[in-house]
């Protein structure tokens, strides 16, 4: 195989507001920043996004951390490893002396995928080994300040050909809620996700849920726990999914041998790059546990990483990855992602990620920018 050479790695800070603000039972997020890496190679130019958070509410990394490790250790690290790098695949070997920062990881590494692809003139989801021409859309719906416009958005969503409903859920936005819902939409899918608001004392409460069919609840327990989502899990009809507490394979394989769910979100950034979420994927369609893919938010050009993967086939569940109007007035790539009305996106064939960066947006958003450059090759050579 061929070492690839990066000539430049660029880090970029963007700042953009949110369509309308996104509120989960950690809190309320109206505005993004997000940390985009470009790498420059022999002519091309590939792209990776991080989908760490402006607080360390979701998971301990943030943008700033993110920056930092990305700049003073990852970067660095790729753009010594000319011998090494062949492809996405081999940087969770470039990046293993540093321990956790998986979303950093992810960004870097997700942008070297998307360089690959374009270096074979495939398409990254052909790359990682997709085989869905299509993939299956669901949404996932804020906490909001009040039930009736909650269902004003459920209704627009359907209408516009979602196949899931998610439902952000936390204690006081639960049972009420399910129930309203139900009672309007007897037959649809439903599921919700609490992203951990919930302890043992409320298991008797959850247990109640039952009754609306849900196809699953979402880390409804600790952010770092498998031990009593098991016991919870044992307790239920309904399926546990995990999002969270999972960060990379063995995670999913203790989890599932321990029943502490029996349904999987594979969100790249989580887990530390694509290597590790097909890696997850391949673990959980092994032992028969079907995955779907969650979203964090991400601009085009995370979602466009999301799309590839979730062409793989055991992504058979609807993930959280939507339209691009969902989030943002303008997104930064084109064309914007769209969804069917039958509520499925078409994966793109073209070479790469299949879709174009807009770069004078990117330009006008950009708030902080760095450049790695990789030492002068003919002098290393002397
Ligand atoms: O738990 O899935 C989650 C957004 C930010 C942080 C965590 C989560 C989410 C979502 C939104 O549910 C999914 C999306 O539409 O991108
Ligand atoms: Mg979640």
């Amino acid at each position: 195989m061929t070492t690839i050479s990066i000539d430049a790695i660029h880090l970029r800070e963007i700042n953009l507001p949110l369509a309308h603000p996104f509120e989960t039972s950690f809190g309320i997020t109206t505005a993004r920043r997000i940390l985009l890496i470009e790498i420059e190679s022999e002519g091309l130019s590939a792209w990776g996004e991080c989908v760490a958070g402006e607080h360390p509410y979701f998971s301990d990394e943030t943008v700033d951390t993110a920056w930092l490790i990305a700049e003073t250790e990852l970067a660095p690290r790729l753009l010594e490893a000319d011998n090494e790098l062949t492809g996405g695949g081999s940087c969770p070997r470039i990046f293993r002396q540093v321990r956790g920062h998986r979303m950093a990881k992810a960004a870097l590494e997700n942008a070297v995928w998307d360089l690959e692809a374009q270096r074979q003139g495939v398409s990254l989801a052909s790359l990682l080994g997709g085989t869905r021409e299509v993939i299956p859309c669901g949404v996932s719906i804020g906490i909001q300040s009040s039930p009736a416009l909650l269902m004003d958005k459920i209704e627009t969503e359907l209408a516009a050909g979602y196949q899931r409903i998610k439902l952000k859920c936390k204690p006081g936005w639960d049972v009420e809620i399910f129930e309203a819902v139900r009672k309007r939409w007897p037959d649809i899918t439903l599921s919700c996700d609490a992203n951990s608001a919930y302890r043992m004392r409320d298991f008797d409460r959850i247990a109640e849920w039952e009754e609306f069919r849900l196809l699953m609840i979402e880390q409804p327990l600790w952010y770092d726990d498998f031990y009593f989502h098991s016991m919870l899990q044992k307790r239920l009809e309904t399926a546990i999914c995990l999002d969270e507490s999972i960060r990379n394979r063995r995670d999913a394989l203790a989890a599932i041998d321990m029943e502490s769910c029996r349904i999987i979100n594979i969100k790249n950034g989580r887990v530390g790059g694509l290597s590790e979420a097909i890696a997850v994927h391949n673990a959980a369609e092994e032992r028969g546990i079907p995955v779907w893919c969650g979203g964090m938010l991400e601009t085009g050009i995370g979602r466009s990483h999301n799309i590839a993967l979730s062409s793989l086939p055991n992504f058979s569940l609807p993930g959280d990855v939507s339209a691009s109007s969902r989030y943002w007035e303008e997104d930064i790539i084109e064309p914007e992602v769209t969804v069917s009305s039958v509520g499925e996106i078409a994966v793109p064939e073209g070479p790469g990620r299949g879709y174009e960066v807009r770069r004078d947006r990117i330009d006008k958003l950009t708030v902080r920018r760095a450049t790695l450059k990789a030492k002068a090759r003919v002098l290393s050579h002397q």
